[in-house]
């Protein structure tokens, strides 16, 4: 991975990151890969995880000089409780975002905001019967709120589990309960996790670890899949549309409005504004020919899955965007979006503006969206936007390269329409080995890797074995930009995929969402081991992070294995310091889930790991080769 100094065709294997990269040098300024270099080689004991900031006796760190902390807490211990609390944060940002979901669904469902209507009344109301709610002969209206409660319920205390569990294989919730990982609440599971690693409490380090996959599991099955329905609810249950994806998406002529984040309710309102008649003829007054809107992260997999949305780019592409020079404003609610924005921002004509009360950025100026104003201040921040457009230097614009065509909106829901109402020709693909297996690419970007690199060579190198590839969160733009996420990539595949995906006009790597759409691909687990009657861990599935960085990524990865999916990551998480807990993650939990992790950085290599497991889960089901 990183050394001192690598040339600017080793940061990227994009022609547009390559090309800003170089602006960025000219206009001298400063990029994550800039910055790692000034923080590389990294601390030993963060890295294995071995260093305790929990109390004040410390801080410790672990060595063979000295392998106890003050407290007498080894190595396994203190791993445990680190990683233990960066699984925490993950869940919290996927769950809080869930919340924030509810929160806009209980005001549409109370009649407190004007701004957000139920969109998908059907899928509202085949939900509400999933969770046990009388439908029949009632107002819409007064079943949402009965719904917005059940939704509050899985995040209290009061529950054995989680109102969704009942999508999970009878066997795999049987074994939750054995054992003691069924997720009761997504706000208790936090809770809990940071009260046992306050010092003095949970010190044995696997016990610790299976209340990580507890609170993962409550992630998975409550937190993100809640903000996943309730999304579909409000904005629109995504179907199969075309996109398009990288830097040559923004406009020379136009007035360029990036959205940068996670939850749809401020970006889908910027989208309204956008189109609204008289904010164009006001870009006109200013020169420009229209506005035009585009993603960036995950709020960019949302806008495109329902809306169609042109992705400017995934995580490591938010700075290069603002260097184009082209972005007269970027708006952001919560999560991955770096400080360094609002710096990179202030060396263009870049406004930054934060809408959330949770993620403000000084030196942005903070624009609050409330339930009940959303449209206003959507309006007030185009406006903003128009009148940064007479700022913009012509001098200093560089939009690289032309966009790249893309297919998108493959819900669960679209998915089985393609598959023509239901999953029985996957699974007869599936039986025959044309498809021999799926796996889920997602995840991030980060500046130890050549950027993208693993994620679309780890995607080309399964298609070719005839596994279909489920893309989610930054590697759905890897995956757009190098073509795959079209029909034609088919031309890529391997026989037997490409005769079932050309079949269904559908391209060999589907792209399923944003991070917490990672609950789709867990829901479509779960219909595929009920549907055949086995248990997810039966199935010819895996799963990878190749380039992950953040902890809802470990977060997303630890549920997936927990709920019996095999996940490969490019690296490993900050536990290598212990023994015990290394050893669980990459074989233990096998044993209690079906599942475990395997780290592999070269792409290609991991593909070959991905492929072996493939073929023992369909030796376990007695399918040929
Ligand atoms: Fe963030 Fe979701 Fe990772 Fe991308 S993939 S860098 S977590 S935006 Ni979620
Ligand atoms: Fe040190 Fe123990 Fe305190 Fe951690 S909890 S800082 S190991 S004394």
């Amino acid at each position: 991975m990183t050394e001192k100094t690598r040339n600017i065709e080793e940061r990227s294997i994009w022609d547009d990151a390559q090309q800003m990269l170089r602006k960025a040098e000219r206009d001298g300024v400063e990029t994550a890969w800039d910055r790692l270099e000034h923080q590389t080689p990294h601390c030993k004991f963060g890295e294995s995880g071995v260093c305790c900031r929990i109390c004040t006796m410390g801080p410790c760190r672990i060595s063979k000089k000295a392998p106890l902390g003050v407290c007498g807490a080894g190595a396994d211990v203190i791993v445990a409780r680190n990683f233990g609390r960066f699984l925490a944060g993950g869940a919290a940002g996927h769950s809080d975002h869930g919340r924030d979901c509810i929160e806009a669904f209980h005001a549409v469902a109370h009649g407190e905001t004007q701004d957000y209507h139920i969109k998908d009344e059907k899928k509202m109301l085949r939900i509400a019967d999933e969770l046990g709610i009388a439908t029949e002969g009632r107002e819409l209206l007064d079943v949402a709120k009965d719904l917005a409660d059940e939704f509050f319920e899985s995040f209290g205390s009061r529950r054995e589990e989680v109102g969704f569990i009942g999508r999970v294989p009878e066997k795999q919730r049987e074994n939750w309960k054995k054992l003691g990982i069924m997720p009761r609440g997504v706000d208790r599971e936090i809770t809990e996790m940071m009260h046992r690693t306050h010092m003095g409490c949970d010190n044995d380090a696997a016990n610790t670890l299976l209340q990580g996959a507890r609170m993962s599991l409550g992630d998975g099955w409550a937190g993100s899949m809640i903000a996943t329905e309730i999304s579909d609810i409000l904005f629109g249950t995504p179907s199969p549309r075309k996109a398009q994806v990288n830097l040559g998406v923004l406009k020379n002529d136009q007035v360029n409005i990036l959205v940068h984040g996670h939850n749809p309710i401020v970006s889908e309102k910027i989208l309204e504004a956008v189109n609204e008649k008289e904010l164009i003829e006001l870009a006109k007054e200013k020169g420009a020919t229209g506005i035009n809107l585009a993603g960036l992260c995950c709020t960019g997999n949302e806008l495109m899955m329902r809306q169609g949305i042109p992705m400017a780019g995934n995580h490591l592409m938010t700075e290069l965007a603002i260097i184009t020079g082209a972005v007269e404003l970027i708006v952001v609610d919560y999560q991955c979006i770096m400080p360094s924005l609002v710096q990179v921002g202030n060396c263009y004509h870049t406004k930054m503006i934060t809408t959330a009360d949770k993620a403000r950025f000084t030196g942005a100026e903070h624009v609050k969206f409330a339930m009940d104003n959303g449209m206003e201040q959507a309006r007030k921040v185009v406006r903003m936007a128009i009148e940064r457009y007479t700022m913009r230097n012509p001098d200093r614009v560089e939009i690289p390269c032309e966009p790249v065509d893309m297919m998108t909106g493959f819900s669960t829901e679209a998915l089985l329409d393609a598959l023509g109402g239901s999953l029985t020709p996957l699974i007869d693909a599936i039986k025959a080995g044309k498809i021999r297996g799926a796996v889920g690419i997602v995840g991030c970007n980060n500046p130890k890797y050549k950027h993208d690199y693993c994620n679309v060579n780890l995607t080309r190198e399964l298609i070719k074995k005839d596994i279909l590839v489920i893309v989610t969160g930054c590697v759905t733009t890897a995956a757009g930009k190098a073509g795959l996420l079209v029909p034609d990539a088919i031309e890529q595949a391997g026989p037997g995929l490409k005769e079932i995906c050309g079949a269904l006009g559908i391209p060999p790597v589907i792209h399923m969402g944003s991070c917490v759409d990672n609950a789709r691909i867990l829901q479509l687990a779960a219909l595929l081991a009920n549907e055949i009657g086995v248990a997810i861990s039966d199935l010819p599935l895996a799963a990878s992070s190749p380039e992950w960085y953040s902890e809802k990524a470990a977060t997303i990865g630890t549920y997936v294995v927990a709920s019996g999916i095999y996940t490969h990551l490019g690296h490993p998480p900050n536990i290598t310091g212990s023994p015990i807990i290394t050893n669980l993650a990459l074989g233990g939990l096998d044993d209690l889930v079906g599942a475990c992790f395997c780290i592999e950085p070269d792409p290609f290599k991991a593909a070959e790991l991905i492929d072996e497991r493939i073929k023992m889960k369909r030796k376990g089901l007695g399918l040929e080769e």
